[in-house]
């Protein structure tokens, strides 16, 4: 049987090469030096898009391969994939749900913690000798402190498990309330954001969250809140979140994905009060093969004819 064209997008772990190249025709997207000239070549052969969720494949991709049947994300958001092409192509489209969710709630706590317990600004005060001359600033006590989620899904779900074993209360708004859940919902991030010291957004990227973290959430998470970010940057009106840490209308940020990434507002780094990751919260080696397996799972279900492990549509 020949082996099925498969367009990687962006580049893959090194480990998932080999596995990749074995069982199918791998064409490396990111080392085109002339991508529509690449893609007039190799379009027409492909038959798996392989990408990721910053990528994603956008309408133009999806156009340049006309045997399209199915686009595998490494990631579980799939905002950066047009649905709709996909959808009217009758392609189709599968994530990697729950094998990262651990670990991206992990990451919104340690940005969490970073930022209450001033732990990279304790770092520096230490290698930089300013513990020989004083003390460092107190930092804030999770415990008894209210995190407000914005998303009650999978990862939103496993921060707020996290957020009570720190002996926190949790809210959280979702579009719509959830009967299993047992903490306080609130219909929109605004009402939200008042009764939250920190509040962390958990949701879906897309359209229908575009800029759902705005100046009036800030405005209600006041000068002592934390904003913390595991989910978009396309979520946050990041304008509106530099004017408000400007302007001290809130009092931190640890955000681990941005608006423009990686190539980020560079006045974000100029503030004391605000930590940054380079988009990793589910960059840890368990996750990642395991997200690795279950790409290469629902293109193996999908080229033998069975049901597809994690689809999307
Ligand atoms: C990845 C992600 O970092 O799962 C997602 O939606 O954004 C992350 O796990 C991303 O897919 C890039 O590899």
């Amino acid at each position: 049987m020949t082996k099925p064209d498969v367009l990687m997008v962006g580049r893959y772990p090194e480990w998932e090469m080999p596995l990749f190249e074995r069982d199918y025709v791998v064409h490396k997207l990111w080392l085109a030096t002339d991508r529509a000239r690449f893609l007039s070549e190799v379009g027409p052969a492909i038959r798996a898009i392989a990408t990721n969720g910053v990528l994603g494949a956008g309408a133009e991709l999806i156009d340049a391969c006309p045997k399209l049947e199915i686009i595998a994300c490494f990631g579980v958001g799939f905002d950066a994939i047009d649905l709709d092409r996909a959808r009217t192509r009758g392609i189709r489209v599968t994530n990697t749900p729950d094998v990262l969710t651990e670990d991206v709630a992990d990451m919104a706590f340690a940005l969490i913690l970073a930022s209450m317990r001033r732990i990279v600004e304790g770092e520096g005060f230490v290698r930089s000798g300013a513990w020989t001359k004083g003390a460092l600033p107190l930092g804030k006590s999770l415990n008894g402190k209210t995190l407000g989620v914005i998303g009650l899904g999978r990862i939103g779900r496993a921060i707020a498990r996290r957020a009570t074993a720190f002996g926190m209360s949790v809210a959280y708004c979702d579009l719509a309330e959830d009967p299993e859940a047992s903490h306080a919902y609130f219909p929109d991030p605004v009402s939200l954001a008042r009764v939250s010291d920190i509040l962390v957004a958990a949701t879906a990227g897309g359209a229908g969250t575009k800029n759902l973290v705005n100046a009036a959430v800030f405005e209600a998470l006041g000068p002592e809140g934390l904003f913390v970010n595991v989910s978009r940057g396309t979520v946050v009106d990041e304008p509106a979140l530099i004017a408000a840490l400007e302007e001290k209308r809130i009092g931190a940020a640890a955000l681990d994905v941005f608006w423009n990434e990686p190539n980020i507002d560079p006045r974000l780094l100029g503030f004391k009060t605000v930590i940054v990751q380079p988009h990793h919260a589910s960059g840890t080696v368990e996750a990642r093969k395991a997200m690795g397996k279950l790409v290469r799972d629902n293109l193996a279900a999908h080229f033998a004819g069975r049901p597809l492990p994690t689809p999307v549509i």
